[in-house]
């Protein structure tokens, strides 16, 4: 596999310092290191430029926070992405807050007319301006994805909307904003929670998660938030949540994805190194890293 690395450092998605430094924290924990273990032939694109204002602006009408700022960033990575593609590499994307999404998956599905989206995350991400509680986007870029918020952020690149609601699968959530609940229900995403993974495991959530959209998407995005995890592995990210996943069947998720050969992208979000302690969320970013780019224990 050729894997043409991405940094997106946004963090005006937001409101905690740092997150921006997450995709050169992960490279410093050893990425460039495991690629080779693994034989990968690798080729590191840098960061996208992205002007983090240090004053927030607020869209007067819609309560959005960074709009105009988001909005070109995530038009920026989404070009970036597209050309990786075009370059015959496998994005693998660094976060850079979550309100990347908006971007990345723009530019990946360009280049797919049936993309499938796996959101690895302890939050939906399914917010609009009208159900946010928050107004930060980073809740926001499922739903944008799907064709719903601003049309300043539904409207990067092309097609509008980027993803098809049953083309989406949801895993680890276990903090939903009853507006963004409500938005679930009505598109019918499929979600699997916290307690779904309790109750019904993880290899079978994933073997389930990869017949459903194999059969009807011509490629699958990951899009791996780390606080999907539970904050006793990942200290460093801006929302923890209790009762997350743990690390050993998260890796073993991405080995079941690994093994499907369906992974067309991935991206690796919200590694935040001022809240970390001994940058341990970034080297446990690359190992689940290297776990989807197909290292084993033997
Ligand atoms: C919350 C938090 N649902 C919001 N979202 C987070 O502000 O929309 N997403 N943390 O990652
Ligand atoms: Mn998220
Ligand atoms: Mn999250
Ligand atoms: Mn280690």
């Amino acid at each position: 596999k050729n894997v043409g690395i991405l940094g997106v450092p946004i963090t005006i998605g937001q409101p905690n310092k740092g997150v921006d430094l997450g995709p050169d924290a992960i490279r410093h924990a050893g990425l460039y290191t495991v690629l080779q273990n693994l034989k990968a032939v690798y080729q590191d694109y840098g960061n996208v430029q992205i002007e983090n204002k240090e004053s927030q602006t607020t869209d007067h009408v819609s309560n959005l926070k960074n709009l105009d700022e988001i909005a070109s960033a995530n038009e920026l990575a989404a070009n970036k992405v597209s050309e990786i593609i075009e370059d015959g590499q496998f994005p693998l994307i660094l976060g850079g807050d979550h309100s990347m999404a908006i971007g990345t998956i723009a530019g990946v599905q360009k280049h797919y007319n049936n993309l499938g989206v796996i959101w690895y995350d302890a939050h939906a991400d399914f917010n609009t301006e009208e159900t946010s509680p928050s107004g930060n986007i980073h809740g926001m870029s499922l739903a944008v994805n799907l064709g719903m918020g601003h049309e300043k952020l539904t409207s990067i690149l092309q097609n509008n909307p980027k993803i098809k609601p049953e083309n989406v699968i949801i895993i680890g959530a276990r903090s939903i904003d009853s507006g963004e609940r409500e938005l679930i229900k009505e598109k019918g995403i499929k979600v699997y929670t916290a307690h779904e993974v309790e109750q019904q495991g993880i290899e079978s959530i994933i073997k389930e998660t990869l017949n459903d959209l194999s059969t009807r998407t011509d490629g699958i995005h990951l899009s791996f938030d780390v606080d999907s995890l539970d904050p006793i592995y990942v200290p460093g990210t801006g929302t923890p949540v209790e009762g997350g996943l743990s690390i050993r069947e998260s890796h073993y998720a991405l080995r079941l994805l690994n093994e499907s050969e369906k992974i067309v992208s991935a991206e690796f979000v919200e590694v935040n190194p001022l809240l970390d302690v001994k940058n341990q969320t970034a080297e446990r970013t690359v190992e689940l890293i290297g776990s989807l780019l197909g290292e084993r224990y033997i």
